[in-house]
């Protein structure tokens, strides 16, 4: 009798040592609305200042797909000094290019089947055009610390997010230490908002944001 519960005891302290990174874990989930636009999806919602993550970009792979005469996905955001791939999946040419501050390029026309690549090393909004198809339009937005997502279809995010290249499984070195952050949002047709967030000793914090049109600003002030 006695060893059993010793044993559950043994077993409980066991769970308890093995899991204390999830009991205090620091995670913002939240929901977006938005007014005068169709979808809720496809918003950056990112911490303006927060820890340095060590990331082996090298291991992570991040992809602007041209296929259908379209770029998928419509918003990437990427840490600073990734690569991204541009594969062209569609059977017509593509000529990937920008125009933006933050990095002006030209991929120069290329054909089914072949790709390119372009590293970003500075933070900011890289508006994506095709040399070949005036609608194609899409946008990587390049990130100061890892701490940023995409809001899914319904408006809901979740930061850190784990889609996020820890792929070597420290999942851990991504939450959020208690403290105060800056959470911003990112549209090109919303107005950007920011809110102060409290990360608890508990863990996590929630928050509701609503936007409206208008003409969204810079990812950083400079
Ligand atoms: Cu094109």
């Amino acid at each position: 009798m006695r060893k059993n519960i010793l044993l559950k005891i043994g077993v409980v302290a066991l769970v308890l040592f093995y899991f204390p990174v999830w009991a205090s874990s620091g995670k913002i989930t939240g929901s977006v609305k938005v007014k005068g636009l169709r979808s809720p999806a496809n918003i950056l919602v990112y911490l303006t200042k927060a820890p340095t993550v060590a990331m082996d970009l090298d291991a992570a792979s991040f992809v602007m797909d041209q296929k259908n005469l379209t770029f998928f996905p419509h918003v990437l955001p990427i840490p600073v000094g990734a690569t991204v791939l541009f594969p062209n999946n569609d059977e017509v040419d593509h000529n990937v290019f920008s125009l933006s501050r933050a990095q002006k390029f030209n991929l120069g026309s290329y054909s089914f089947g072949e790709s390119k690549t372009m590293r970003f090393d500075t933070p900011g909004v890289v508006e994506l055009r095709c040399d070949v198809h005036a609608e194609m339009l899409a946008y990587i937005l390049v990130m100061k610390n890892p701490y940023y997502t995409v809001t899914n279809e319904k408006g809901g995010f979740e930061i850190p997010d784990v889609k996020l290249p820890d792929q070597k499984g420290i999942k851990v070195v991504f939450d959020l230490p208690p403290g105060k952050y800056t959470l911003k949002t990112w549209h090109k047709k919303l107005k950007s908002k920011k809110e102060t967030v409290t990360v608890t000793e508990q863990g996590g914090a929630s928050i509701q944001l609503k936007l409206t049109r208008g003409t969204s600003g810079v990812l950083y002030k400079r």
